[in-house]
């Protein structure tokens, strides 16, 4: 695969784990921490859920009209930070991305009319200056994919207190999301190719699931 990025720092070989709300990227990034040669990189909930002692994450649930730009504006910030945080490992795993961020949540808000314009074309032009500087470079995209009735029974039983009033028709459109963007690709470009991983599978097998992708991670960027 042919890297034409401007190489400013090490750079290196970087992987987004991508997926439905409860598909399972914290436990694949957690099946990746027994390599010494990855860096894996969770997402930034905790910093979503106090941001200077306040927790947009609620807020964004509570009310998406009202918080709603601020906690994607936030997401984009503390995303940024990620794709630019400097590692000598020569393999990044990243939960999730500025990508996702915008091309199914954001995107999400605006056709819900959540985002008025003017707040949706600062986020834009926020997201198009980060990700045409090329400081979010993507080499491989793995998608866990997910049936809707399967992330909403985790996402029950996981309890995580903002996400009490997340209805199962919210994580099918959110479904539809992240597969018209990954796996049918009518909506969008992706920044990598896209490896589809079936995370529907049951814990007790779903690590031989992510096992099975593991050459593709190690022997592309070798
Ligand atoms: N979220 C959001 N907008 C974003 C990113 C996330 O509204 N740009 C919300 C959706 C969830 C919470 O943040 O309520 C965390 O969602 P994720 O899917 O990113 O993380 P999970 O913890 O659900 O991941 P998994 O269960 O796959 O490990």
């Amino acid at each position: 695969m042919e890297n034409k990025r401007i190489k400013l720092h090490h750079s290196p070989f970087t992987v987004l784990v991508e997926g439905n709300i409860g598909s399972g990227k914290t436990t694949f990034l957690n099946y990746f921490k027994q390599y010494q040669n990855v860096c894996t990189l969770a997402e930034p909930i905790e910093m979503w859920k106090n941001c200077g002692g306040h927790n947009l994450l609620r807020y964004m649930y509570e009310d998406r009209e009202r918080w709603g730009f601020t906690f994607q504006s936030y997401v984009q910030l503390t995303m940024l930070k990620q794709h630019t945080f400097q590692t000598n490992s020569s393999i990044k795993l990243m939960e999730r991305s500025i990508y996702s961020a915008r091309y199914c949540f954001v995107e999400k808000m605006i056709r819900d009319d959540i985002l008025p314009p003017p707040s949706a074309s600062v986020i834009d032009e926020w997201f198009k200056w980060a990700t045409s500087n090329t400081i979010c470079p993507v080499d491989l995209i793995i998608y866990l994919r997910a049936s809707p009735e399967v992330v909403y029974q985790r996402m029950r039983e996981r309890n995580r207190e903002e996400e009490k009033s997340v209805p199962l028709q919210y994580l099918r459109e959110m479904h539809e999301m992240h597969e018209n963007w990954l796996y049918h690709k009518t909506m969008f470009t992706c920044p990598a190719p896209v490896l589809v991983v079936n995370a529907d599978l049951d814990k007790s097998v779903i690590l031989e699931e992510y096992r099975k992708v593991t050459p593709n991670i190690f022997s592309t960027c070798l």
